[in-house]
């Protein structure tokens, strides 16, 4: 079989044990002949070699120049480089130019070679970028020693919940205390225990959490604020500007409402409605240089509807110069379809074994360049727990997904990449979000306005007991404590992005076509798209590999 792509050669590279420099790879591809010529890559490969930089290949190529004379072997141009994507960033949904849609025999990257053993492919594929290279070749992006990337916020190895009452009482009261601190200033607030015994027609502040909220016979709203001393009730009239916000609160999440005491003080009619938020003149960081990030989750290897033609011209882009900027990639949950996860789930399996669903997702992430910095959270398909907030893979998968040696963080984790903070949370709670708000304010079709409540309410998973489930823990990790500058999540299969008081919320759809399931209930994913986020400007473009 040829080589056809990049994609092809890092994977022709890893079953041989080696992990290469993307400069090396795309060499290779355009080499007259790349078959041969990995083939005396590899051969002349000083021993103990792990990774493959350009100045290997360069020396093969220049040795069979020189022993070929006479015969023009073409400088790699923008043409010859397979994969090359023509991307438009003025459209929204920029379009690459696709390669090589018929490669069956990708489907299975460790079905045919059996490489999945994790030990086979070396750790630490970061590799240096070089940046020096013949005139005839585009720079490579940034030198490694420029990157950064730190995480805060990961749970893993940390979970001491043992799901007991208390624990319960622990992790709200530790959410109370701390959206809560972000409100306190804001108002005169008093404990619900001091309102019950103000005065009828005081003014009255209160911050809580929302214990329920209920319609009255007139069609008013009645909203139950709790804090640690008891409840208080706070009637919404229909006409007034807050009603309108009603519809968008859901259980057990911090706001502040101010309001006046009915007559007998057992009620208070609100004027104000308050959350932790955003502040609207939020100044988001930037990078210093021009770096990029792509930003994908939702991945669901060993679905039968997992799109590996689309993510090999992906990883194939990657390789390209068009890509030479993107040194991150982010991975927001759901790397596999799991099993058991929905009912009758395993007719639509391509493979049923758990494990062999992480090992034929390592081979596909073995396709991306190996010197791209990779971070992972897991989702409600990964083999973690289901409640949040939910640990990183377990030491088991971590070997099994090395390649690259990727990042393994909790969902939620805030990695930040030079500077650039991004929230990433696997996203079922938009679910919730979006079956509990009425269609204008939060859809399947627009996710990153779903996104925006979260943000509004300083919180990744407001409402327990739905969709969303709760592991308590000491803290509640699902707070966002700090504004993030980007905020990414997956999880229902729709793209969509946009700025909420300047803070970028993306959701970034998925590599699975649409199963039955969503055939039922009319859900159209957005397959096989990659939003790129440039870090010094926060702007997007979007690649589509489907
Ligand atoms: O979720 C993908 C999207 O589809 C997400 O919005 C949930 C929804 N979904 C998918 N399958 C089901 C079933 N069987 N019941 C309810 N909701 C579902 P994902 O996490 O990728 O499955
Ligand atoms: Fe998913
Ligand atoms: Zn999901």
């Amino acid at each position: 079989m040829p080589l056809e792509g990049p994609a092809r050669i890092v994977s022709e590279l890893t079953t041989r044990g080696y992990n290469a420099e993307r400069e090396a790879v795309t060499l290779i591809a355009a080499a007259e002949r790349p078959q041969p010529t990995l083939e005396r890559v590899v051969d002349e490969l000083p021993e103990g070699t792990l990774v493959v930089r350009s100045d290997h290949v360069r020396s093969v190529l220049e040795d069979s120049q020189s022993s070929s004379a006479g015969s023009t072997s073409d400088p790699p141009s923008n043409n010859s480089s397979p994969g090359t994507a023509s991307s438009d960033s003025a459209s929204e949904f920029a379009t690459s130019d696709t390669v090589d849609t018929d490669q069956p025999d990708r489907q299975h990257p460790s079905a045919s070679t059996g490489n999945s053993n994790p030990d086979s492919s070396p750790r630490g594929g970061r590799s240096p970028v070089e940046t020096e290279g013949s005139p005839d070749r585009i720079e490579r992006s940034g030198d490694v020693s420029e990157r950064s990337l730190e995480i805060a916020n990961d749970m893993t190895g940390e979970s001491t919940g043992t799901g007991e009452y208390k624990d319960f009482v622990a992790v709200f009261r530790d959410r109370l205390e701390r959206l809560g601190s972000k409100l306190r200033g804001r108002f005169n607030h008093r404990p619900a225990s001091a309102i019950q015994s103000m005065p009828g027609g005081s003014e009255a502040a209160m911050v809580g959490l929302v214990n329920d909220i209920r319609s009255t016979a007139s069609g008013h709203w009645l909203v139950e604020l709790e804090d640690a001393t008891g409840t208080f009730p706070w009637l919404v009239m229909k006409d007034r500007e807050y009603a309108d916000l009603v519809e968008e609160l859901l259980c057990d999440e911090v706001l502040a409402m101010e309001g006046t005491l009915a007559d007998d003080s057992g009620i208070a009619f609100v004027d104000s409605m308050s959350f932790p938020d955003v502040p609207r003149t939020y100044e988001p960081s930037t990078a210093d240089r021009h770096v990029q990030a792509a930003l994908i989750s939702d991945v669901h290897v060993g679905s039968q509807e997992f799109m590996h033609d689309a993510w090999n011209r992906f990883a194939d882009w990657l390789h390209t110069e068009e890509a030479q900027h993107v040194e991150y990639l982010l991975i927001a949950g759901d790397m596999v379809e799991g099993v058991g996860v929905y009912p009758d789930q395993d007719e639509e399996l391509d493979v049923v074994d758990i494990y062999e669903q992480y090992e034929v997702f390592n081979e596909y992430l073995k396709q991306v360049p190996g010197d791209l910095d990779i971070v992972m959270i897991p989702g409600n398909h990964d083999a973690v727990r289901l409640a949040e907030p939910q640990p990183g893979f377990d030491e088991n998968l971590r070997n099994i997904m090395s390649a690259h040696d990727p990042r393994i963080v909790s969902n939620p984790s805030t990695v930040t990449l030079e500077g650039v903070s991004v929230l990433m949370y696997h996203g079922v709670s938009l679910d919730e979000v979006i079956a509990e708000l009425p269609e204008e304010k939060a859809n399947y079709d627009e996710p990153h306005k779903a996104m925006y409540h979260l943000l509004k309410k300083r919180h990744v998973a407001p409402q327990f007991g739905g969709h969303t489930r709760l592991a308590p823990e000491k803290e509640d990790y699902l707070i966002i404590e700090d504004v993030p500058d980007i905020f990414h999540t997956g999880h229902v299969h729709k793209l969509g992005f946009g700025k909420y008081h300047n803070v970028l919320a993306i959701n970034s759809g998925c590599w699975q076509s649409q199963t039955d399931f969503q055939k039922s209930v009319n859900i159209d994913p957005d397959a096989g798209y990659a939003p790129i986020v440039d870090l010094d400007t926060l702007d997007v473009t979007v690649q589509k590999f489907s």
